[in-house]
C-alpha cells in the first residue's frame, strides 16, 4: 500500500464543447492515474450536483475552475501523505470532505475525478487494467456487456425536433462486440441513407452522434429504426432490437405528458409505451414517465414489466435509497448506472448492487457529453454490466469506448455475458 503524493486537476472540454474535469493522481511508489468526467443535458433533478462557475464571462457560466480549484486547493492538502487501503476509503473521506448530501460544496465532478483518477493509479500499483482492478474491488467475474448502439437522437440531444430522445439498436443473437459493430454500422449506413431520401437530411449527427432527421412524430423514429433495420438485411426483433429512451422528463409539464401535438395524462402515456411495446420489437424503455410521477411508473411495470426492460435513469439518479425505494413499490426492473449522477465509484457500486441482488438488468452508460476517456468500456466489463448505452458509432468520445471494448474481446479475450 503506498499514500497519495498529490491529486490535481485541469478544466478540459467534453464533446460539446463545454468544460469538464481531467483529474490526475501519483501514489508514493510512483504509480499515476488520470481520469477525466463527463456531464449530462437530461440530467435528473435527484442528480449530484455537477459544479459550474457560473460566471457568464467565461463559458456561458459553465466553466469548471472552481471544481479545479477544489481539487488542487481543498482535496489535494487533505489526501497528500494519506494511505488509502480501498477505493472506499478514499470515497468516504472524500463524501465527508465534502459534507453536504448532494456533494455541492467540493462538487460530483471534482469528488468523482479523484475517484476515478485513484482507481486508475491504484490499478496501475497492483499491475492490473482498470477493468480487472474494478471487479476485484466489486467481487466479480469481469465480462463484457451488451451494446445499446443509438441509432437516432431527438429531445435535449437533438434541440428537441421531436419529444423523445434516443432510439438504440441491440444485438441479441450476436456473440462478440466486434460482430456487433459490424451490423451496427450497417444499420446506421441504411439509417443515414433514409434520413437523407425522406428528410433530405446531410448526415449532420446530434449530441451523442445519433441522426436526427426531422421526423413527423415519435412514433416515426420507431418505424424508421425497424426500415432501416429491414433496409440494411436484418430481421427486426430476431437480429436486431430496439431500445428507447423516452426521456419524459423533458416534455412532462403540469401534470401532462406534451408529445407529438398532444398533452396525455399518465395513463394515456401509459397506453401510448404499451401500444410501442406491441408494435415495435422494442425490448427496453428507459424514462417512459417522468421522474416524479411514481404512480405512472408503476402503471407501466404492472403492463409490461414481465416483457420489457422498464429502466430507471433520471428516476433513479444512480442513487441508492432511489433505487431501494423503486424496489420496494414495484417501479422499475433495470438501472442505468452513470457514475456521475451519484459522484463516487463506490456508490455506484452500492447502487448497482442493489439493483443487481434484486434481480434488475443493469445498464453502464455514458453521458450526453463525453471526453475521450475510455474508463467507461473498463467499468461495463469489470462490473459485468448487462448492457452499456455510449452513443452511437459515430464521434470519438463514443468511438474511444467502443474500441477499448475491442481491444477487451481481442487482446484481454473477454467475452460478452449471456
Ligand atoms: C440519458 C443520457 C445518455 P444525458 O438520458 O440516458 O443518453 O443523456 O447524459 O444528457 O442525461
Ligand atoms: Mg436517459
Amino acid at each position: 500500500m503506498s499514500e497519495i503524493l498529490s491529486v490535481s486537476a485541469l478544466e478540459i472540454l467534453d464533446s460539446r464543447g463545454r468544460p469538464t474535469l481531467l483529474a490526475s493522481c501519483r501514489l508514493s511508489n510512483g504509480s499515476t492515474g488520470q481520469a477525466s468526467v463527463p456531464s449530462g443535458a437530461s440530467t435528473g433533478a435527484a442528480e449530484a450536483l455537477e459544479l459550474r462557475d457560473g460566471d457568464p464571462n467565461r463559458y456561458a457560466g459553465l466553466g469548471c475552475l472552481k471544481a479545479v480549484a477544489n481539487v488542487n486547493e481543498t482535496i489535494h492538502p487533505a489526501v497528500n501523505g494519506r494511505e488509502f487501503a480501498t477505493q472506499a476509503d478514499l470515497d468516504k473521506f472524500l463524501i465527508d470532505l465534502d459534507g453536504s448530501p448532494n456533494k455541492s460544496r467540493l462538487g460530483a465532478n471534482a469528488i468523482l475525478a479523484v475517484s476515478l483518477a485513484f482507481c486508475r493509479a491504484q490499478a496501475a500499483q497492483r499491475r492490473q487494467p482498470l477493468y480487472a482492478h474494478l471487479a476485484q474491488m466489486a467481487g466479480l467475474q469481469p465480462s463484457l456487456p451488451q451494446p445499446m448502439i443509438n441509432l437516432f437522437s431527438g429531445g435535449a440531444h437533438a434541440g428537441g425536433q421531436v419529444a423523445i430522445q434516443d432510439l438504440q439498436i441491440v444485438l441479441p443473437g450476436v456473440s462478440s462486440i466486434r460482430r456487433t459493430l459490424e451490423v451496427a454500422s450497417d444499420v446506421f449506413r441504411a439509417a443515414a441513407a433514409l434520413a437523407s431520401d425522406r428528410f433530405g437530411m446531410r448526415l449532420l449527427t446530434a449530441d451523442e452522434g445519433g441522426l436526427a432527421p426531422a421526423f413527423k412524430s415519435s412514433e416515426a423514429m420507431l418505424r424508421s429504426a425497424v426500415e432501416a433495420i429491414e433496409a440494411a438485411g436484418y430481421r427486426p426483433g430476431e437480429d436486431v432490437a430496439l431500445t428507447v429512451d423516452v426521456a419524459a422528463s423533458q416534455f412532462h409539464a403540469a401534470g401532462r405528458y406534451l408529445i407529438d401535438d398532444a398533452a396525455l395524462d399518465r395513463s394515456q402515456m401509459v397506453d401510448l409505451l404499451e401500444r410501442w411495446a406491441r408494435n415495435y420489437p422494442l425490448i427496453s424503455i428507459e424514462d417512459g414517465l417522468d421522474e416524479a410521477d411514481w404512480t405512472g411508473w408503476q402503471l407501466l411495470y404492472k403492463r409490461l414489466a414481465d416483457e420489457v426492460m422498464i429502466l430507471g435513469d433520471d428516476l433513479l439518479c444512480t442513487n441508492p435509497a432511489r433505487i431501494q425505494r423503486a424496489i420496494a413499490t414495484d417501479t422499475a426492473n433495470s438501472a442505468l448506472l452513470k457514475v456521475n449522477q451519484i459522484g463516487s465509484l463506490t456508490e455506484a457500486l452500492e447502487a448497482y448492487k442493489l439493483a443487481k441482488r434484486a434481480g434488475w438488468k443493469i445498464v453502464i452508460s455514458a453521458r450526453s457529453g463525453e471526453t475521450e476517456d475510455d474508463w467507461l468500456a473498463d467499468l461495463g466489463a469489470g462490473w459485468a454490466g448487462d448492457y452499456i448505452k455510449v452513443g452511437s458509432i459515430t464521434q470519438s468520445e463514443r468511438l474511444a469506448k467502443y474500441n477499448r471494448l475491442l481491444f477487451l474481446e481481442q487482446v484481454e479475450a473477454l467475452s460478452l455475458a449471456g
